[in-house]
């Protein structure tokens, strides 16, 4: 039983439309080397992350194709990946998939430290809209350019310990953690975009951190896992997106977080065994969860009307 893992969510402070993926990938490179100089095992990238996040502009079909890889990896990514098994650092990537038959992703990856595939995710909770919202700062066309993922919630073996991956708003749902949790995930992996302006997402601007931090504490907390993620962040072509990378402990406490908006990496040694004392009372699941009464959670998905009652209240 594995019981250290060192984890590092690399963030990246904004990639410009003018930079090439090549260049994006030369700081991937960076971060991923500044963590191996702490020993880290598994780096953990942001959503999106080899381009800027496009979704937050009106492209036709010809002008959206650069920005989705074909075939993973592929000769811009492939530098990551060598130095990556070079320096025995494994990671999660986050990417715009294109499959061989044109269906669209949004999509992130695990890869050993032997640099090997071993775990894929394609996002399940797509976020804002699909048609043309003129006049705004920016749009959140993520309904546009992607599918939903078609892969359910996968939870992967990475040198022993269980990982499960998810993507950017599928830290909202409580559904995304608790579905890995149950397949034995010890460590949940993410990456995020989160612009400050969202259509139909009035928030104050303090609030876009909180409700990204709690969002990761709470799952972490109620599923007794540790959850790693990775932000882009600051500023993209003048849009600001937030920062706070992040590892959350079981406990729900923040071991460490990124305190800029820039390139950033940070690294944290996890002691997986600490999970076991929440596992073995308070969330044990086996032995406190009633499925026979979370019914709803899964035949629903709009909210709707009370469920007729079984009983009589006065009795
Ligand atoms: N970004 C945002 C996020 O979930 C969002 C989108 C946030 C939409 C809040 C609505 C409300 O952090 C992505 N890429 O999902």
């Amino acid at each position: 039983m594995t019981t250290n893992l060192t984890l590092a969510v690399a963030q990246v402070g904004g990639i410009n439309t003018s930079e090439t993926k090549e260049e994006v990938v030369a700081r991937l490179i960076t971060l991923l080397e500044e963590a191996a100089t702490s020993n880290a095992e598994l780096v953990v990238f942001p959503e999106l992350t080899l381009t800027t996040f496009f979704p937050r502009t009106w492209l036709d079909d010809d002008q959206v194709g650069k920005y989705f890889e074909t075939s993973m990896p592929n000769s811009d990514v492939q530098p990551l990946f060598d130095r990556a098994a070079e320096l025995a650092v494994g990671f999660y990537l986050g990417y715009a998939e294109q499959t061989s038959d044109g269906r669209r992703f949004n999509t992130s990856i695990l890869v050993d430290r032997d640099g090997a595939i071993v775990g894929k995710y394609r996002k399940m909770h797509l976020p804002g809209h699909d048609d043309n919202k003129t006049g705004l700062p920016n749009q959140h066309l993520e309904k546009k350019y992607f599918q939903e993922g078609n892969l359910g919630f996968g939870v992967f073996d990475f040198h022993g310990v269980s990982i499960g991956m998810c993507l950017c708003n599928d830290r909202r749902w409580p559904e995304v953690y608790r579905s890995m949790a149950l397949q034995g995930a010890e460590v949940v992996v993410l990456g995020y975009n989160t612009p400050d302006f969202v259509p139909g997402w009035q928030e104050e601007p303090h609030a876009k951190m909180f409700t990204h931090l709690l969002s990761l504490q709470a799952g972490a907390y109620q599923n007794s896992v540790f959850v790693a993620a990775a932000g882009k962040s600051g500023f993209e072509d003048g849009h600001h997106l937030i920062g706070g990378s992040a590892v959350v402990a079981p406990s729900g406490e923040i071991l460490a977080k990124a305190g800029s908006e820039r390139d950033e990496i940070v690294v944290v040694k996890v002691d997986l065994e600490s999970a076991q004392p929440y596992k073995e009372s308070v969330f044990n699941f086996a032995a406190h969860r009633r499925p026979d009464a979370y019914t709803i959670i899964s035949d629903r998905k709009g909210r709707g009307e009370p469920l007729p009652l079984s009983f009589n209240v006065n009795e």
